[in-house]
């Protein structure tokens, strides 16, 4: 078994046996029943061009591929020769079906301000947005950057650039300036959309001051577009700047969609990795498209009467899968919220949920372990009913936030979704299909179509039911990212090259005598703290970059609501002292808030191997308070570990 750092979440599931079924009445009318998922599985496995084809087909194509799928190992090619748009589909194609007068988006301010906008009034907003975008010069290809709070206008901007063939590269708003300039440069973004500013937590957070410092070490940036969301004042370069309104508005409401090929970039997303700086994950047009409309559909249960309401922010790709892409593609009715959960208090959700008559709710373990945290009364006071469907996202589900979550948002009547997947994949990879199969808290289920996953060892041997493994995919699949930005030979080296001719997803996880899947969590250097993935070694260079500190490890330490927090062991620089709050302050600036250490240990010393390699495995039992385990021989001092044990954290 890989290790990880998730010791309770194994241990709670291997003594995890409950089962739950979905009601009759919701197996009466699923979209998906256990018959079709298994006939559609084996289609797709059997004679994935068939298969792929069909799904396809359902989606508008300005000229229809000749080749379903190009593989050159790693390079794939989906739907070859095929021209479409992603936005064209999400819009035009669902007016022209009659949905115009549908709601597209509900959106909520954390101020309480509501906005709604049809599909027609959608579709007409991206096509002024595209052409202010054009007006500003942005050519098929060029990368837009944005940095915007959860606000209509994101998606518009998304479905925008989207529609003219522009790549957008979203950096989450909670990212510092360092942070968005990196990932300007690495891009080489032209135009940046950012907004005055975003609520959270009652406060204004200052984007556009960040955007203005980040656009001082960003060469390639040329023009900012500035949504004014809470109305505060900002600095205006005007030879640079450019108010939304005013240039969306005075843009013209006719506008085309480009016919893109099907490999077209769509959109690049910087994750973290176990090395290095984040990684441009890039995905394209046809396949992600394909993709995130299928499984938003199968996986969701969607119908034409569904409020739908995906938490995540467009920050993250939860946020561009499934709050834009898969909803919209599939005409639903989709509820976006600007701000914290517990704003003004932690009934903020289901107070959303009784006003807008949500139907399916999409969140992470984190924010469900964060309400069970404050109780069952407070949900209780909210009328919930209209929920039918409840799904779960970015980080393994423990039984009990799951039982949870099921009971007492749920009311024991809706289906609980746990879905695997990552960046990487673009779309939903492993679920229990609601309504096709019963579920097991804290397993993700079975695969999703097209999905051909395993457990493997290190060297690429294949592992039986029930043995724990390394989880791979052994064949592409539509959604899957094509390369990382700017860096291929990264691309081949950690996806397809860890093991030998198969996808190698980074996560531990065990098989059951079902063929349910368990992810354990992640076997490399990877944290994922309250959902969000962080390398070790981002954390480590921000916190080497501060002159107090000459060497840093850092580890996750498990944490009954984060999942995961973050822990760093330093060392002081000769001639200074280490200041915790300054430290703090300073991974901040760096990355962001949500890499910020909970804890530091300061120390004289790291547990080295004799050949300088720090040994994380004991620094994670130290950090969680355990015992120290295995063999403490090959350190160059062994005493280092009584030492870190015995200070205290700061
Ligand atoms: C979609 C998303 C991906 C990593 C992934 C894994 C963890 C996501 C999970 C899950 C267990 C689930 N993860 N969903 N672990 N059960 N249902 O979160 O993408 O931000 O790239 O993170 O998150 O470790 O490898 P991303």
């Amino acid at each position: 078994m890989p290790h990880t750092n998730q010791q309770d979440h194994i241990d709670a599931m291997l003594h995890e046996t409950r089962v739950i079924a979905p009601s009759e009445e919701f197996q009466a009318r699923a979209r998906v029943t256990r018959e079709e998922y298994e006939r559609r599985y084996r289609q797709s496995l059997e004679h994935p061009d068939e298969f792929w084809s069909e799904v396809a087909g359902e989606l508008y194509w300005m000229k229809r591929w000749e080749q379903v799928l190009d593989w050159q190992e790693p390079h794939a090619q989906w739907f070859v020769g095929g021209q479409t748009n992603v936005a064209y589909n999400a819009l035009d194609r669902n007016v022209q079906h009659g949905l115009g007068e549908k709601r597209a988006i509900v959106w909520e301010g954390e101020d309480g301000e509501v906005r709604t906008y049809t599909y027609a009034e959608l579709l007409r907003e991206v096509k002024k947005a595209a052409n202010a975008l054009l007006g500003l010069g942005v050519q098929p290809g060029d990368r837009v950057t944005l940095y915007m709070p959860l606000i209509p206008e994101a998606a518009v901007a998304m479905l925008a650039c989207a529609r003219i063939g522009a790549v957008h590269s979203v950096v989450f708003g909670g990212f510092s300036v360092s942070a968005l300039s990196d990932r300007i440069n690495d891009a080489q973004s032209k135009v940046l959309i950012t907004a005055d500013g975003g609520y959270r937590r009652g406060q204004p957070v200052p984007l556009k001051k960040n955007a203005d410092e980040a656009a001082q070490k960003t060469p390639t940036l040329e023009k900012m577009l500035v949504v004014r969301r809470v109305g505060t004042p900002v600095d205006w370069q005007p030879e640079r700047d450019v108010w939304w309104h005013e240039a969306v508005e005075a843009a013209s409401g006719e506008h085309e969609a480009a016919p893109l090929d099907s490999e077209h970039p769509l959109f690049i997303l910087y994750t973290s990795g176990s090395t290095g700086k984040p990684k441009g994950v890039q995905h394209t047009t046809g396949g992600y498209m394909v993709g995130t409309y299928l499984t938003t559909q199968a996986v969701f249960d969607l119908r034409d009467d569904d409020v739908y309401w995906c938490t995540a922010d467009v920050g993250w790709v939860t946020g561009h899968s499934y709050s834009v892409y898969g909803p919209l593609l599939n005409g639903a009715t989709v509820v976006m919220y600007e701000g914290a959960p517990n704003q003004p208090d932690w009934g903020r959700f289901w107070e959303i949920i009784q006003k807008h008559r949500v139907t399916i709710l999409y969140t992470a373990p984190t924010a469900i372990r964060a309400f069970m945290q404050h109780g069952d009364e407070i949900p209780g006071r909210y009328d919930l009913s209209s929920l039918r469907l409840l799904g779960s996202v970015g980080e393994p589900i423990n039984p009990e936030a799951w039982m949870w979550y099921w009971r007492v948002i749920g009311g024991g009547r809706c289906p609980v979704v746990d879905t695997w997947w990552q960046t990487e994949t673009g779309s939903i990879m492993l679920t229990t299909l609601p309504g096709a199969f019963p579920s097991k808290p804290g397993s993700a289920g079975l695969p999703m179509y097209g999905v051909e996953p395993a457990l493997m060892t290190h060297d690429g041997e294949e592992l039986g039911a029930d043995d724990g493994g390394l989880l791979v995919i052994k064949r592409p699949w539509p959604s899957m990212l094509r390369t990382v930005y700017g860096d291929d030979e990264r691309y081949r080296k950690s996806y397809w090259g860890e093991i030998k001719g198969v996808y190698f997803a980074g996560d531990g996880a065990r098989r059951d005598a079902d063929g349910y899947y368990t992810i354990v969590g992640r076997v490399d250097d990877v944290l994922n703290v309250s959902g969000h993935r962080l390398g070790t070694m981002e954390i480590e260079s921000a916190l080497v970059a501060h002159p107090s500190v000459s060497e840093a490890a850092v580890v996750g330490k498990p944490d009954a609501v984060k999942g995961e927090s973050v822990v760093a062991f330093v060392l002081v620089q000769d001639g200074y002292t280490v200041d915790p709050t300054e430290l703090r302050a300073h991974v901040t600036r760096e990355i962001g808030a949500l890499a910020r250490p909970d804890a530091i240990i300061v120390s004289d010393a790291l547990p080295k191997t004799r050949s300088g390699k720090i040994m994380r495995r004991f620094l994670r039992q130290i950090a969680a308070g355990q015992e120290i385990q295995g063999d403490t021989s090959t350190l160059e001092d062994p005493g280092v570990l009584e030492r870190l044990a015995a200070t205290p954290p700061a």
